[in-house]
């Protein structure tokens, strides 16, 4: 694809101030009827309406936002790219995932500023050493590029770290995945936005859900605050607020919508180049290109669906990091925000059909869905097109509750579990 802006283009737009910026994307008015419609301008909705255009030729399609998109968890995210999950049906999708992510700037033409800089998941007593023992054995049973690493190679990685063997969770090894890392959030939502967009798909914001319209046993529209419109096929991919939606279509959804939080410091010389997560503890953290620190740590454990978390939460984030990396105790906060996101009992995904003819769900990603947006996509968007579930989404069915085959990821979901 040709490159949409020259040096002299964007030197000539900065004098200018924007004036003829070209817009990335259209803003369109709502049609009357489309093949399919995507609900929620997440990272998920987005990358399933790019394959369903891409991939599947799905091009008489919309996507809607009751805000702006990216503006829900996609950009709040800390944005953790790692596939070390230990049930063979997460590693496919989070492989599936990951690989993507590894050429995803060139195939949306767009920087999602993918840094491969490692994951180091620390482990702080004997049970979880074993736990990452196990995860690691079948990591590489599915030919996943991961290690175990000794006290010494820590501390090589990861200078800053704490080291004390006489401290309250010494570290006695990690579970490492060098082509772990990051993304650049926003990057990825605007990226598969513009890419949909240039295929025909409408991306339209500002334009809420309030209702589903069905008819027997089958979906035939949506109401919106921009009006009526007519569909045979509905994605919903609203993230922390699915189980609202659904309701509209009268299905009961197993999650729970909780509050999480993270933060960054004031930006400092670069002091860690990968991401360490320390999971006993209960923070993980990396740093971003401005030199920020990022992070976080786990819910605010109880339900609710305010953008604020609590403070409790967030001191106990901070207490566990400051221990793990003392050098950090006198820096400042420069801002903290939180998102709502969607916990199923297992801390795994729901993907699929519904029991509604035409209705699709896409959600439970809780606290790790950032890593899983482009495999996510791939797999609802062939759903979608193909009435029934992709291989991969195959065992993340709705109706894995109720026939009690459970893919349980707590360990693997980490810190923010
Ligand atoms: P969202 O991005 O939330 O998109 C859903 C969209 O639906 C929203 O834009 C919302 O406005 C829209 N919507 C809702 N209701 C309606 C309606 N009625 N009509 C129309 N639109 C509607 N994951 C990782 O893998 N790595 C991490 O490091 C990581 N860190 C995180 C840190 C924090 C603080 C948080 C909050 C999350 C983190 N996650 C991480 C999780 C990750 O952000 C989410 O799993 C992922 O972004 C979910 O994407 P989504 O597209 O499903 O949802
Ligand atoms: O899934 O790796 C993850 C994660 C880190 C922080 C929040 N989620």
């Amino acid at each position: 694809m040709k490159p949409r802006y020259s040096i002299f283009s964007l030197a000539r737009n900065a004098m200018n101030y924007h004036k003829d910026w070209e817009r990335a994307w259209r803003s369109p008015v709502p049609k009357k009827e489309y093949d399919a419609v995507i609900v929620g301008a997440g990272g998920h909705g987005l990358a399933t309406a790019y394959y369903l255009a891409k991939n599947h030729k799905m091009t008489n399609i919309a996507i809607v936002e009751k805000g702006w998109l990216g503006g829900g968890n996609t950009g709040r995210n800390t944005t953790i790219i790692r596939s070390n999950y230990l049930q063979d049906p997460s590693i496919a999708i989070y492989e599936l995932a990951r690989s993507l992510y590894e050429n995803l700037s060139q195939e949306l033409n767009y920087n999602v500023m993918f840094s491969p800089r490692g994951v180091v998941m620390l482990c702080q007593t004997q049970h979880e050493l074993r736990a990452f023992q196990r995860t690691a054995h079948a990591n590489r049973l599915a030919g996943l590029d991961c290690r175990m690493i000794t006290p010494a190679e820590v501390k090589e990685i990861v200078p800053i770290i704490n080291d004390d063997p006489n401290c309250r969770y010494p570290i006695l090894g990690a579970y490492y995945q060098p082509r772990g890392g990051t993304g650049r959030h926003d990057a990825v939502a605007w990226g598969y936005a513009r890419g949909a967009d240039q295929m025909g798909v409408d991306v339209i914001q500002n334009c809420e859900v309030i209702g589903i319209n069905r008819e027997g046993g089958r979906v035939t529209g949506l109401e919106t605050t921009r009006g009526t419109i007519n569909t045979k096929k509905i994605g919903v991919v609203t993230a922390g607020h699915v189980s609202t939606i659904m309701d509209m279509a009268g299905v009961r959804m197993p999650i729970e919508s909780q509050c999480l939080q993270a933060l960054v410091s004031e930006p400092i010389k670069p002091v860690i180049d990968c991401v360490v997560m320390a999971n006993t503890v209960h923070g993980y953290m990396s740093q971003s290109d401005k030199g920020e620190l990022v992070i976080g740590g786990g819910t605010d454990p109880y339900n609710n669906y305010s953008q604020r978390g609590s403070f409790p939460a967030l001191e106990h984030t901070v207490t566990a990091l400051v221990e793990t990396f003392p050098i950090i105790s006198r820096l400042r906060m420069l801002r903290l925000w939180g998102g709502i996101v969607d916990m199923t009992g297992d801390r795994s995904p729901i993907i699929g059909k519904t029991p509604v003819d035409g209705l699709y769900v896409n959600c439970g990603w809780g606290t790790g869905g950032f890593k899983a947006i482009p495999g996510s996509g791939w797999v609802f968007a062939d759903t979608i097109a193909n009435d029934r579930p992709h291989p991969i989404a195959e065992p993340f069915g709705l109706n894995r509750f109720a026939e009690g085959r459970l893919i349980d990821e707590s360990v693997a979901a980490a810190v923010a579990h």
